[in-house]
This record gives C-alpha cells, sequence and structure tokens, in this order.
C-alpha cells in the first residue's frame, strides 16, 4: 500500500482511530503492527507519515509520525504523491456504460492514471447487459470503494470523483460548461460504439458553430505486429481536440504503409506506437525507412515500453511519454 485514505481527520491530540473495514484492512491485509508508519491521505488530500500507536482488538489508532522514521515501514516503493508535485490538468472520463466488471475496471484504472472525475454515460452506446438507474446508491457506494482502494494502492494524488450516470445529452451539456474554451478530452472504447463520444461531440461542437481551423497533417501509427492501439487513440483525441488533421492508419502497421501516406500527404510529423519490446524493432525499421523515403517528416514515439533512452537509440525525433507531450511537439513542428 502506498497511501491509507483516511474519512476523518486526526482529533485535537493528532490521533486518528479507525474502525470497522478500514481496521480490518489495515490489520488482516497489511498486517500494520506498532510502531509501523503508513503515508495517509488525509480529507484534506494532506498527505502525513502516521505511526501506529495503539492496536486494539476492533480499533487502530494513528499518530503523526513520533519518532524519526524517515523509511516508510509498509511496502517501500514508490510513495504516493504529494499534492504540490501534481500539476496536471483536468482529466475527466465520459465512459458510455459497459458491462458492470468492465466498468469496475476501467474505474480502477483511471483512477490510478489520475482521471480526476468519471462521468458513467447513459446511451444507446451503454452495454444493455445491465439496466442502470439513474440514482443507484449501491452502485455508487461499489465504485467510489473501488476508487478508494485503487488509490490507496497506487499512491494517487488525486482524489478522483465517480458523477451519477448521466443521459449522453446531460453529458455534452457538462463536457460543454467546463470545457468551452478550455482542452477536454474523452476517452472512448471503439468496441461498445460504432460513433464513438468524440466523433458525437464534435458533430455538436460543428453545429455550435465552433469547428477550429485544421492545423497540421499528422500520421499515427501502432507499429507492425502490435496491436495496443489505447494510447495511440488517447493521443489521437488529444490531436484532435488541439486542432490537427490527424490520420489515423490504425494497429499493427507495416513501415511501407506508414512512408507511403508520409509522401502522398506530404504530412510533416508522424507519431508511433509500440508497447512491447518485441516491437520496438518495427519503430526502429520505420524510422529507417522514414529517413530514407521521406526525410522531412518528424518522429514522435510513444507507449508504455519506451523511455527517452530506446527513442534515442532508434533515432526518433522526439520521445513523448504521454498523449500531452505529444500535442506540445506537434504544436512546436507546426511552427
Ligand atoms: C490493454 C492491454 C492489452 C490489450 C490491448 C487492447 C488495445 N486495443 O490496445 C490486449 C488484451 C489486446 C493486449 C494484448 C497483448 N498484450 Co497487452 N497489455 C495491455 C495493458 C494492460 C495496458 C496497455 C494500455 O492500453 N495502457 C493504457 C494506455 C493509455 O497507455 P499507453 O499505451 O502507455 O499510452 C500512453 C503513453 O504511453 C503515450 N503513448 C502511447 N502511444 C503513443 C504514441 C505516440 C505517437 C505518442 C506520442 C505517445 C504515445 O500516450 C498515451 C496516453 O498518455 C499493458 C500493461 C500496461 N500496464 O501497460 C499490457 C502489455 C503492453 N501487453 C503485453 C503483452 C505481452 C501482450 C500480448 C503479447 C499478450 C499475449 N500473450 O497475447 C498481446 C499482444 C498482442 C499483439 N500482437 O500486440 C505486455 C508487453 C510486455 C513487453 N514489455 O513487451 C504488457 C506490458 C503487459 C505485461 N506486463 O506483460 N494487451
Amino acid at each position: 500500500m502506498r497511501q491509507y485514505i483516511a474519512s476523518n481527520l486526526p482529533d485535537k491530540n493528532g490521533q486518528l482511530s479507525i474502525t470497522g473495514k478500514d481496521f480490518k484492512y489495515l490489520c488482516q491485509v497489511l498486517r500494520l503492527s506498532v510502531g509501523d508508519v503508513i503515508q495517509v491521505r488525509l480529507p484534506n488530500q494532506e498527505l502525513v507519515n502516521m505511526q501506529v500507536f495503539k492496536l486494539q482488538s476492533k480499533q487502530i489508532i494513528l499518530v503523526k509520525e513520533i519518532c524519526d522514521c524517515s523509511k516508510i515501514s509498509v511496502e517501500t516503493g514508490v510513495n504516493a504523491s504529494s499534492l504540490n508535485e501534481i500539476k496536471l490538468p483536468e482529466i475527466w472520463l465520459f465512459q458510455f456504460l459497459p458491462k458492470m466488471q468492465k466498468m469496475d475496471l476501467i474505474i480502477r484504472q483511471s483512477t490510478e492514471c489520475g482521471v480526476t472525475k468519471i462521468i458513467p454515460v447513459i446511451s444507446d452506446f451503454s452495454s444493455k447487459d445491465f439496466s442502470y438507474k439513474k440514482d443507484d446508491f449501491e452502485r455508487i457506494t461499489r465504485w467510489q470503494r473501488i476508487v478508494k482502494e485503487a488509490r490507496q494502492q497506487s499512491g494517487s494524488a488525486i482524489n478522483t470523483q465517480i458523477e451519477n450516470p448521466m443521459l449522453l445529452g446531460d453529458a455534452i451539456s457538462l463536457w460543454q460548461e467546463n470545457f468551452k474554451n478550455n482542452c477536454g478530452f474523452v476517452l472512448y472504447e471503439a468496441n461498445v460504439a460504432k460513433k464513438n463520444i468524440f466523433s458525437v461531440l464534435k458533430e455538436h461542437m460543428a453545429s455550435a458553430g465552433q469547428e477550429q481551423e485544421k492545423k497540421d497533417k499528422i500520421i499515427l501509427a501502432t507499429v507492425k505486429g502490435d496491436i495496443h492501439d489505447i494510447g495511440k487513440n488517447i493521443v489521437k483525441l488529444l490531436l484532435e481536440n488541439y486542432g490537427f488533421d490527424v490520420i489515423d492508419l490504425g494497429k499493427d502497421v507495416p513501415p511501407q504503409k506508414i512512408v507511403k501516406t508520409v509522401i502522398e500527404t506530404n504530412a510533416k510529423l508522424v507519431g508511433l506506437s509500440a508497447l512491447m519490446t518485441t516491437t520496438v524493432p518495427a519503430m526502429e525499421e520505420t524510422i529507417k525507412l522514414l529517413r530514407k523515403e521521406a526525410p522531412w517528416c518528424k518522429v514522435v514515439v510513444g507507449g508504455a515500453v519506451l523511455t527517452q533512452e530506446y527513442a534515442d537509440k532508434i533515432g526518433a525525433d522526439h520521445y513523448a511519454k504521454d498523449a500531452m507531450e505529444a500535442v506540445r511537439f506537434a504544436e512546436r513542428i507546426s511552427q
């Protein structure tokens, strides 16, 4: 555990008393004993080190660290991040309701990734397997529990909020109210929705006369042999949101097809994604071919397996660790 999410603030003596389910979790799962130190995220989102002061049959009492324990004694590794280190933009996930189990997984993963708000959307694209009531208290409580667990395990400083499921129209209004002139991006699930929410939003924006003028063309592809495309799709959505004209060649794309498209469209930038060590060579091969056949074109690479070192080794112009960094690079290139 990288942090414990506390529901209350410590009392006036600086003691935090924990009972019930949280008590069981701390004692039976994490096996805390007297003297152990853990990181605690207080309700005001402050992160403090607290030490087990007393352990009784149904209650555990934590106090602000009293000994000089510079090291966290419960599961070392990456520590929870403190809020002031985080200067990320807010990320809101508008998610068509998929099957229950999948939604649980999505909530867990987006919390771990630092999504600020999760908005479950009810529409024709939502799963028909479950009937989602608007104010299903039990379901919301369950989702909130998943968020709490995911925050505890990942150490995320972002206080992820989950909304009651809402109809697509309400979701669009919410998006417009909050992201009018700022960037907002939407994750989507192509398998659930033939027409994804982003295209729905784009249509909505176009009808409201807000369609932006298109910037440069960018070719995106997941390289040959690799079928991971979630990250690339996020990059695409964000680039499009910033007005770039993205040609998405999809996944498992051979180098020749990428080079051919660059030549045909005269694109200035290619974004390549690879998520496996086994497909990084295909990325290298693509870059080599691009240098030969389309030397004017810059290449930005990304994907969980890549590092700056790898990117340098295979001759990429830029490594983007996330979608926003890809946008920043594209903005620089297009100037
Ligand atoms: C989801 C997933 C799958 C899904 C993919 C669904 C899909 N449509 O993409 C499925 C189930 C199909 C799958 C299959 C496989 N997978 Co898989 N998969 C994952 C998993 C769990 C998450 C990847 C993901 O989507 N992350 C979320 C996105 C948002 O993050 P991201 O891709 O990193 O993208 C961000 C940045 O990296 C960056 N970025 C990404 N792309 C780009 C591109 C550009 C141009 C730029 C600028 C930036 C950029 O921006 C994004 C947003 O910020 C990872 C584990 C992990 N935690 O990474 C394993 C993982 C990638 N898979 C793995 C493996 C081995 C496989 C399989 C071979 C399994 C198998 N035996 O069949 C197959 C691969 C088949 C193939 N030929 O490709 C391994 C790879 C190991 C390695 N280091 O080589 C991983 C790491 C799991 C593991 N720990 O073993 N997988």
